[in-house]
């Protein structure tokens, strides 16, 4: 008999990785800054089961209960912070794949910027965090990542879901998910180094969400609404407003029209 999988079981990686595991912490992320300052090594990935003070961009809360999926990853890419911030994709991307390794069959979608939706509903964010040197080389990037997979919060901005809600049996587990996640995104990093952001953003376009459909963007001091027409070469979104101008966003939150 095959024994059930333990889920409490410290996560196996690929040789790329330095785990660094922890059951509570405030923030991955914080975590991950004091190691990366303190010259934590490319490929140093901070995870936890739980976290008291996730957050999300702007400062925003991200709701971390134990089960579901807390990390953050130290990079330290040889890039500029503009090119870096394409990993963010790479990131969506594989953890789309991983969600296809792992799961039953189920419809991925990515949301712009890095967002992974499962039936139209959010069950992953990525938050990128980086610091360059005074002549600008970066120094590192920490590329946070939650993904719900026991729970989700039931009065997010964007509706939000998990991977149990959507039927992925009790076995599979955020170590598996992690796992799966790590697998890909290696994979993902090296086509990225080799091959540029082309492939990637190929395969992010192949599963985006509202491409071609009207939505609106909110930003810090205004929000557009436009037809979602493409992303540029670098990741941007670019947006053609009423009057047929195209506009480019760098960073936004991307909500269905009238929401
Ligand atoms: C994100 O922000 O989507 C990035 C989330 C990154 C979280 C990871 S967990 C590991 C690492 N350590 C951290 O402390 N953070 C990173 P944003 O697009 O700003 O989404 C935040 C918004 O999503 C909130 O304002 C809520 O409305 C909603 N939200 C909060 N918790 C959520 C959850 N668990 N699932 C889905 N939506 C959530």
């Amino acid at each position: 008999m095959i024994p059930p999988k333990d889920a409490a079981r410290t996560p196996k990686l690929p040789p790329a990785y330095r785990l660094v595991a922890r059951e509570s912490v405030p923030s991955t992320m914080e975590e991950a800054r004091d190691l990366a300052d303190a010259g934590a090594q490319d490929g140093t990935l901070v995870w936890a089961r739980e976290q008291l003070h996730g957050r999300g961009r702007q400062g925003r809360n991200w709701e971390s209960p134990p089960g579901n999926l807390y990390m953050t990853l130290i990079l330290r890419p040889e890039c500029s912070p503009n090119q870096a911030a394409q990993l963010g994709f790479a990131a969506g991307v594989a953890l789309g794949d991983a969600i296809g390794s792992v799961c039953p069959p189920l419809d991925v979608l990515y949301k712009w910027p890095n967002d992974v939706l499962l039936n139209g509903r959010k069950v992953a964010g990525v938050l990128l965090e980086s610091k360059s040197s005074a002549d600008g080389k970066l120094d590192w990037l920490l590329l946070g990542l939650g993904a719900n997979v026991e729970s989700f919060p039931k009065d997010s901005a964007y509706p939000a879901t998990s991977l149990r809600f959507e039927g992925t049996p009790a076995e599979v587990t955020a170590v598996d998910l992690l796992e799966a996640f790590a697998r890909h995104f290696m994979n993902w990093v090296s086509r990225w180094l080799e091959e540029g952001f082309g492939p990637l953003r190929n395969a992010w376009l192949a599963h985006a969400a509202a491409k071609g459909e009207t939505i609106e963007v909110r930003l810090p001091h205004e929000s557009l609404t436009g037809v979602f027409v493409d992303l540029d070469q670098d990741g941007r979104l670019l947006l053609q407003l009423s009057d047929g101008t195209l506009r480019t966003v760098a960073a936004g939150d991307v909500f269905p029209v009238g929401s």
